[in-house]
């Protein structure tokens, strides 16, 4: 065994900065790989076999010239018990950019490399210390912007949706060995009991990967912000309305109906959620061609929201639900909120009396004086949070793009399986097999057990650098 250099692996050794470019009080700089311990050694005066483990140590940073870059404390760390799984060297400096790229080019000079995006990470799941999805969860937890996204990416990291998909695997490969011990018999046919076991735990792990499945809205959900649309007829406040929750003005706000022509995004939080809030231009009948094209845009809107707020102002005579309205009337996701309350006094909230079908909850507010809305934000909450799937106990599991991309995949392969199994005329029992092998590489590419180099490229350059 040498310390120096061994294999071509040990001599890859990556660095990069963890912590964000530019001014700071400290800056992070991780050293990854088979070298790292004689860097730390030399760069810190130590001896190689002897270096202090998972300990901060201070000392000059001290470049190959001999020349002091900056007073640093540096920590070691063994593989596989690190992170990557590797020898590991964490170097602190302060927080200067021209420190940060000395000490980064003396790094090279003595034969690092500069780390590509995610490639820490990457390390991690090459060298078996996370699966793909907690990999992922890595990413998530950095980039999470709302305190229910922090969650269900920490229970991602935990295993939460990895443990999921090896019960369905465990279960599938169950199956596939129960098919496949009659497939080197071609005269034997599967025993009508056999085929009953298969198709109840085909149809097992069929309800598993949808209920998984069903958590792809809400990932988006956490990870884009709840889509709330602001409809309404021009004039009734929903520019006034967005300002208040945004808590800036941001939109225009005149006592002129037809301010807002085109729609105005804002990302605002509202408790635990992050909302992506939507003010549109009025829906007006009698609207101009500019005005006309603003609610063309509107309705397009209204197709991907997950709660619209039915904007009407109180001092008018009780509103008519705009027929833009109607086709989401059924669907749970229409609040109605009465503007202006500062204006009526005594109007009361509830739910809608007459006139609507389905009954709507009401809200009564003010724009102006914030009258009300901290009750909108509660309702606003619990609609988000409805939206969870349930799944066992209080787990937060919400899939990404990718997982939905190939638990789709895995559930087309089981339905077809288990029509084959149910068919009349039964098909041939190696193409059940193959239907189930094809559901067993979907799940298994979820779970990252499949070698596709593509996609980890894919995947993790999607990462920051030095994470
Ligand atoms: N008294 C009172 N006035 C309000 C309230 N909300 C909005 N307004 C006023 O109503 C007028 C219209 O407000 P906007 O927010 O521009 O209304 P809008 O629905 O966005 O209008 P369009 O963009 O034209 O469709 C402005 O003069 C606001 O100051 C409120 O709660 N109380
Ligand atoms: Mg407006």
């Amino acid at each position: 065994m040498t310390t120096d250099s061994g294999s071509a692996d040990g001599d890859d050794t990556i660095a990069a900065l963890a912590t964000p470019a530019g001014t700071a009080a400290l800056a992070l700089i991780r050293v990854s790989g088979g070298r790292s311990r004689v860097m730390a050694a030399a760069l810190f005066r130590g001896d190689p076999a002897a270096l202090p483990e998972r300990r901060y140590r201070h000392a000059d940073y001290r470049a190959l010239g001999g020349e002091v870059l900056d007073d640093a404390v540096w920590s070691f760390g063994v593989g596989p018990g690190t992170f990557t799984g590797e020898d590991t060297l964490e170097i602190c400096t302060h927080g200067n950019p021209l420190i940060v790229q000395l000490v980064l080019a003396d790094l090279f000079a003595r034969g690092c490399r500069a780390a590509e995006p995610g490639e820490f990470t990457r390390r991690a799941f090459l060298n078996g210390r996370m699966e793909l999805t907690q990999a992922e969860a890595v990413m998530d937890i950095i980039h999470a912007r709302s305190e229910r996204a922090l969650v269900a990416a920490q229970q991602q990291l935990r295993g939460g949706l990895g443990r999921h998909l090896e019960e369905l695997i465990a279960a599938l490969l169950g199956v596939l060995a129960r098919i496949e011990a009659y497939i080197d018999f071609p005269d034997e046919d599967l025993p009508v009991e056999d085929r009953e076991l298969v198709r109840t735990a085909l149809a097992d792990v069929l309800r598993g990967t949808e209920r998984l499945l069903a958590t792809h809205r809400y990932g988006d959900l956490l990870r884009d912000g709840l889509k709330a649309v602001l409809l309404g007829a021009p004039n009734v406040g929903k520019s006034s309305l967005l300002n208040a929750l945004v808590g800036r003005d941001r939109a225009i706000v005149s006592p002129e109906p037809g301010t807002t022509r085109d729609f105005i995004e804002e990302m605002v939080h509202v408790g635990p959620h992050l909302l992506r809030l939507i003010d549109t231009a009025g829906m007006n009948p009698a609207a101009g061609r500019v005005e006309q094209m603003g609610m063309a845009k509107t309705v397009e809107r209204l197709s991907e929201a997950d709660l619209i707020l039915w904007v009407t102002d109180v001092t008018q005579a009780s509103a008519d639900v705009p027929v833009e309205l109607r086709p989401y009337l059924g669907a749970d996701i229409v609040l109605h909120v009465r503007n202006k309350a500062d204006l009526a006094a005594g109007v009361s909230g509830g739910m809608d009396g007459g006139g609507f079908s389905p009954a709507l909850p009401i809200f009564t507010v003010s724009a102006l004086n914030g009258t009300g809305l901290g009750d909108l934000r509660a309702a606003i909450i619990a609609r988000a949070d409805a939206l969870r799937p349930a799944m066992a106990g209080d787990e937060h599991i919400a899939i990404n793009a990718r997982h939905a991309d190939a638990l789709r995949r895995a559930r087309e392969s089981l339905a077809s399986a288990a029509a084959g199994l149910g068919a009349a005329i039964p098909a041939p029992i190696e193409l059940v097999a193959s239907d189930v092998r094809g559901a067993l590489d979907a799940l298994g590419e979820v779970a990252g057990r499949v070698d596709n180099e593509r996609m980890l490229d894919a995947l993790f350059s999607t990462f920051c650098i030095g994470k």
